[in-house]
Protein backbone atom coordinates (compact mmCIF):
# COMPACT_ATOMS: atom_id res chain seq x y z
CA UNK A 1 0.00 0.00 0.00
CA UNK A 2 2.65 2.35 1.11
CA UNK A 3 4.69 1.42 -2.34
CA UNK A 4 1.79 2.06 -4.11
CA UNK A 5 1.21 5.24 -2.80
CA UNK A 6 3.92 6.55 -3.16
CA UNK A 7 4.93 4.89 -6.87
CA UNK A 8 1.19 6.92 -7.28
CA UNK A 9 3.55 10.34 -6.24
CA UNK A 10 6.66 9.55 -8.10
CA UNK A 11 4.65 9.58 -11.48
CA UNK A 12 2.71 12.09 -10.36
CA UNK A 13 5.87 14.31 -9.53
CA UNK A 14 7.67 13.00 -12.98
CA UNK A 15 4.29 13.98 -14.80
CA UNK A 16 4.07 17.99 -13.47
CA UNK A 17 8.01 17.69 -14.35
CA UNK A 18 7.89 17.16 -17.58
CA UNK A 19 4.54 19.42 -18.27
CA UNK A 20 6.58 22.28 -16.83
CA UNK A 21 10.20 21.96 -17.99
CA UNK A 22 10.29 21.71 -21.67
CA UNK A 23 11.89 18.18 -21.09
CA UNK A 24 15.06 18.86 -19.08
CA UNK A 25 13.49 19.33 -15.84
CA UNK A 26 13.09 16.94 -13.25
CA UNK A 27 12.96 16.04 -10.17
CA UNK A 28 15.42 13.67 -7.52
CA UNK A 29 15.64 12.99 -3.79
CA UNK A 30 17.98 14.90 -2.59
CA UNK A 31 18.91 15.47 1.70
CA UNK A 32 15.89 13.73 2.59
CA UNK A 33 13.04 15.79 -0.08
CA UNK A 34 12.30 15.95 -3.46
CA UNK A 35 13.99 19.00 -5.31
CA UNK A 36 13.56 20.20 -8.87
CA UNK A 37 16.55 19.97 -11.08
CA UNK A 38 17.42 21.63 -14.16
CA UNK A 39 15.32 23.82 -16.51
CA UNK A 40 11.66 24.43 -15.05
CA UNK A 41 8.99 26.41 -15.63
CA UNK A 42 8.27 25.64 -11.88
CA UNK A 43 11.12 26.66 -10.34
CA UNK A 44 12.30 25.34 -6.87
CA UNK A 45 12.24 26.91 -3.81
CA UNK A 46 15.73 27.67 -3.55
CA UNK A 47 15.23 29.30 -7.23
CA UNK A 48 12.89 31.09 -5.90
CA UNK A 49 14.92 32.45 -2.84
CA UNK A 50 18.36 32.65 -4.70
CA UNK A 51 16.06 35.18 -7.43
CA UNK A 52 15.25 37.30 -3.94
CA UNK A 53 18.68 37.49 -2.51
CA UNK A 54 19.70 38.86 -6.21
CA UNK A 55 17.16 41.01 -6.12
CA UNK A 56 17.78 42.49 -2.72
CA UNK A 57 21.50 43.05 -3.41
CA UNK A 58 20.44 45.02 -6.32
CA UNK A 59 18.24 47.23 -4.49
CA UNK A 60 21.08 47.11 -1.74
CA UNK A 61 24.00 48.27 -4.10
CA UNK A 62 21.47 50.99 -5.73
CA UNK A 63 21.43 53.29 -2.52
CA UNK A 64 25.23 54.14 -3.32
CA UNK A 65 24.19 55.74 -6.66
CA UNK A 66 22.57 59.52 -6.75
CA UNK A 67 18.73 59.74 -7.87
CA UNK A 68 18.09 62.47 -9.88
CA UNK A 69 15.18 64.10 -10.65
CA UNK A 70 14.62 62.11 -14.12
CA UNK A 71 14.01 59.40 -11.50
CA UNK A 72 17.74 57.58 -13.77
CA UNK A 73 20.07 56.75 -10.85
CA UNK A 74 24.03 58.36 -11.37
CA UNK A 75 27.63 56.96 -9.96
CA UNK A 76 30.81 58.40 -10.57
CA UNK A 77 33.60 55.73 -11.00
CA UNK A 78 37.03 56.74 -10.11
CA UNK A 79 38.91 54.38 -11.86
CA UNK A 80 40.56 55.93 -15.11
CA UNK A 81 39.80 53.69 -17.73
CA UNK A 82 39.34 53.74 -21.69
CA UNK A 83 36.36 54.87 -23.10
CA UNK A 84 35.33 50.88 -24.13
CA UNK A 85 36.41 49.43 -20.65
CA UNK A 86 34.11 52.47 -18.91
CA UNK A 87 31.16 51.82 -21.40
CA UNK A 88 31.19 48.09 -20.70
CA UNK A 89 31.87 48.28 -16.44
CA UNK A 90 28.55 50.39 -16.90
CA UNK A 91 26.51 47.73 -18.71
CA UNK A 92 28.21 45.25 -16.26
CA UNK A 93 26.24 46.65 -13.65
CA UNK A 94 22.94 46.90 -15.68
CA UNK A 95 23.63 50.80 -16.56
CA UNK A 96 25.13 52.34 -19.29
CA UNK A 97 27.25 55.56 -19.37
CA UNK A 98 25.80 58.71 -18.71
CA UNK A 99 23.19 60.23 -21.96
CA UNK A 100 19.80 60.83 -20.95
CA UNK A 101 20.20 63.35 -18.01
CA UNK A 102 23.83 65.08 -19.57
CA UNK A 103 21.48 66.17 -22.37
CA UNK A 104 19.28 67.81 -19.54
CA UNK A 105 20.23 70.98 -18.31
CA UNK A 106 19.28 70.36 -14.59
CA UNK A 107 20.01 66.94 -14.10
CA UNK A 108 23.40 67.69 -15.81
CA UNK A 109 23.93 70.89 -12.85
CA UNK A 110 23.65 67.45 -10.61
CA UNK A 111 25.69 65.17 -12.56
CA UNK A 112 28.15 67.79 -12.42
CA UNK A 113 28.57 68.52 -9.03
CA UNK A 114 29.43 64.69 -8.70
CA UNK A 115 31.76 64.94 -11.39
CA UNK A 116 33.38 68.05 -10.14
CA UNK A 117 34.03 66.59 -7.07
CA UNK A 118 36.44 63.89 -8.54
CA UNK A 119 38.43 66.63 -10.25
CA UNK A 120 39.01 64.88 -13.57
CA UNK A 121 38.15 64.83 -17.15
CA UNK A 122 34.79 62.26 -16.92
CA UNK A 123 33.68 59.86 -19.81
CA UNK A 124 30.03 60.45 -20.79
CA UNK A 125 27.73 58.00 -23.00
CA UNK A 126 28.25 59.95 -26.34
CA UNK A 127 30.94 59.30 -29.55
CA UNK A 128 31.27 59.28 -33.20
CA UNK A 129 32.82 55.77 -33.22
CA UNK A 130 30.74 54.20 -36.14
CA UNK A 131 30.82 57.47 -38.07
CA UNK A 132 33.03 59.90 -38.24
CA UNK A 133 31.47 63.29 -37.22
CA UNK A 134 28.21 62.15 -36.00
CA UNK A 135 27.87 61.91 -32.77
CA UNK A 136 25.71 59.13 -30.90
CA UNK A 137 24.46 59.62 -27.45
CA UNK A 138 24.88 56.13 -25.43
CA UNK A 139 20.84 55.50 -25.52
CA UNK A 140 20.79 55.95 -29.12
CA UNK A 141 19.68 59.51 -29.74
CA UNK A 142 21.39 61.42 -32.76
CA UNK A 143 23.54 64.19 -30.70
CA UNK A 144 22.72 68.19 -32.26
CA UNK A 145 23.89 71.14 -31.43
CA UNK A 146 20.65 71.61 -29.23
CA UNK A 147 21.21 68.48 -27.41
CA UNK A 148 24.78 68.74 -26.61
CA UNK A 149 26.83 70.96 -24.34
CA UNK A 150 29.93 71.26 -25.99
CA UNK A 151 32.29 73.72 -25.24
CA UNK A 152 33.22 76.49 -27.47
CA UNK A 153 35.08 74.91 -30.82
CA UNK A 154 34.30 71.50 -30.10
CA UNK A 155 34.05 68.95 -31.06
CA UNK A 156 37.22 69.19 -33.19
CA UNK A 157 38.36 65.58 -33.60
CA UNK A 158 41.66 66.97 -33.18
CA UNK A 159 44.40 65.29 -34.67
CA UNK A 160 41.91 63.59 -36.49
CA UNK A 161 41.48 61.25 -33.47
CA UNK A 162 38.77 62.11 -30.86
CA UNK A 163 35.86 60.09 -31.14
CA UNK A 164 34.66 59.59 -27.58
CA UNK A 165 32.54 62.37 -24.98
CA UNK A 166 34.24 63.78 -21.56
CA UNK A 167 33.66 66.41 -19.54
CA UNK A 168 36.65 68.27 -19.70
CA UNK A 169 37.86 70.06 -16.48
CA UNK A 170 40.13 73.00 -18.68
CA UNK A 171 37.17 73.70 -20.74
CA UNK A 172 34.58 75.08 -18.07
CA UNK A 173 32.93 70.97 -17.58
CA UNK A 174 31.38 71.24 -20.53
CA UNK A 175 31.63 68.65 -22.93
CA UNK A 176 34.73 67.72 -25.46
CA UNK A 177 35.36 65.44 -27.75
CA UNK A 178 38.93 63.55 -26.68
CA UNK A 179 40.93 60.21 -27.64
CA UNK A 180 38.90 56.99 -26.63
CA UNK A 181 42.28 55.54 -25.61
CA UNK A 182 42.50 57.83 -22.83
CA UNK A 183 41.75 56.49 -18.96
CA UNK A 184 39.68 58.66 -17.12
CA UNK A 185 36.86 58.84 -14.62
CA UNK A 186 33.54 57.75 -16.17
CA UNK A 187 29.68 58.38 -14.77
CA UNK A 188 27.27 55.43 -15.43
CA UNK A 189 23.30 56.02 -15.32
CA UNK A 190 20.68 53.69 -14.81
CA UNK A 191 17.08 53.48 -15.60
CA UNK A 192 14.36 53.80 -13.74
CA UNK A 193 13.25 50.85 -11.62
CA1 LIG B 1 35.75 62.10 -34.19
CA1 LIG C 1 38.29 67.88 -28.81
Amino acid sequence: MNLCIIGTLCLFIINISLVGGGGHCYTKWKNGRWVSVGDCNNPSAEDVLEQLRKSVKAKDDLKTWDKSSNNYYYKLFRDPVNYATAKSSCQKLGADLASVGVRNAIVRSKILQMVKSGGENTWVGLDDIEHEGRFVWADGLISTRENTDWTAGQPDDYGENEDCGEFNRDQNWKLNDFRCSERQYYICEKGRF
